[in-house]
């Protein structure tokens, strides 16, 4: 068992607050971490899931017998509701055994320092010494281009501003449903030093797809700057995922402008030397 001093301390270290739940709740384990209902490692879950059957009793009792065999007990139906013709929505409470040791538990994410606007355009200004080009779109099919704009448009996301906004980069968003050559054209036409790709639609591994078809367009083209970073982002994207398609960084949900200026510029400056 970890003391509730030590934990304190492991969150102050992380620039949080130990959350009050588990205050109140005592120790924790962070060597065998489960989920936590009403008691500490009472294990609780909540699960949401749909079955392509009416919803009878039978579709009831399948949703709990399904989520047995997943391993968990104490499992009760919370909700069971029509979900138009021949499907139904569940929602089910139960109890999870299995832990996990937190203490070995590692988030593979972009490596940079977080500045915030003004740091961003005075490391750029001492270090790069000019503009950068950062030419974004998304993709494909995808017609999402919120999470794009949150990142470019002038106005930001959550206060913070977006990359049209900095002095040291000339952003351009070619906004939704660009093919991947004519995304490639423009960053060749404008000399992107960066090329950002959003991809939110992840239906059959579609937006894995799209990217790993623009990676050879993008490395293959004599015409395009050197050194050129690419940066994916989406709500289903990890940097994980994005590094093993050979993109530089991954961004997900949450992401605000400046953590991605912040890679951006620190980067460039690490592939200029
Ligand atoms: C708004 C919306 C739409 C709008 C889009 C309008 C627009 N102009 O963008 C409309 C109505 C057009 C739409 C259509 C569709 N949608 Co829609 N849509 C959404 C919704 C509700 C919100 C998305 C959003 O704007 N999020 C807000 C932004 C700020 O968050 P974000 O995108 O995650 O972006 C952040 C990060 O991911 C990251 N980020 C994102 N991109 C990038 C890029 C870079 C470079 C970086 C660094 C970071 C980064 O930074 C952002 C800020 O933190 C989501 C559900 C949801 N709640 O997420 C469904 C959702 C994305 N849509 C979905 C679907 C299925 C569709 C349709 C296929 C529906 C249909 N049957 O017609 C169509 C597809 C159209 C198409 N061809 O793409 C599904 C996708 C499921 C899947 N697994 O692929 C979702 C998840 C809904 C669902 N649960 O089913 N949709």
């Amino acid at each position: 068992m970890v003391p509730m001093e030590t934990l304190k301390r492991w969150f102050q270290k992380k620039g949080e607050e130990a959350p009050a739940t588990v205050a109140s709740g005592g120790p924790v384990n962070l060597r065998r971490l489960m989920p936590y209902g009403d008691r500490m490692n009472d294990g609780a879950m909540q699960l949401s899931f749909t079955l392509p059957i009416d919803c009878t009793p039978e579709a009831r009792e399948a949703a709990k017998v399904y989520v047995e065999k997943l391993g968990f007990h104490e499992v009760h139906v919370a909700t069971a509701e029509p979900m138009g013709m021949g499907f139904s929505f569940f929602v089910v409470f139960a109890r999870a055994k299995h832990a996990i040791d937190f203490t070995k538990v590692k988030a593979p994410k972009a490596e940079f320092e977080p500045m915030d606007f003004d740091r961003v355009n005075q490391f750029a200004q001492e270090k790069i010494k000019r503009r950068l080009v950062v030419v974004g779109a998304t993709t494909g099919s995808d017609a999402h281009t919120v999470g794009l704009d949150a990142i470019m448009n002038l106005k930001g996301y959550a206060g913070d501003p977006g990359l049209e906004r900095y002095s040291c980069f000339q952003a351009i968003n070619l906004r939704s449903q660009v093919d991947n050559r004519e995304l490639v054209e423009k960053a060749v036409e404008h000399k992107a030093d960066v090329v950002l790709v959003s991809k939110l639609v992840t239906q059959r591994g579609q937006h894995l797809q799209d990217l790993k078809d623009l990676l050879p367009l993008l490395k293959e083209n004599k015409k395009l700057n050197h050194p050129l970073i690419r940066i994916v982002g989406g709500p289903r994207m990890t940097h994980a995922a994005a590094v093993k398609l050979g993109y530089d960084a991954g961004f997900g949900p949450g992401t605000t402008p400046s953590e991605v200026a912040s890679f951006i510029v620190q980067e460039y400056y690490k592939k200029m030397k």
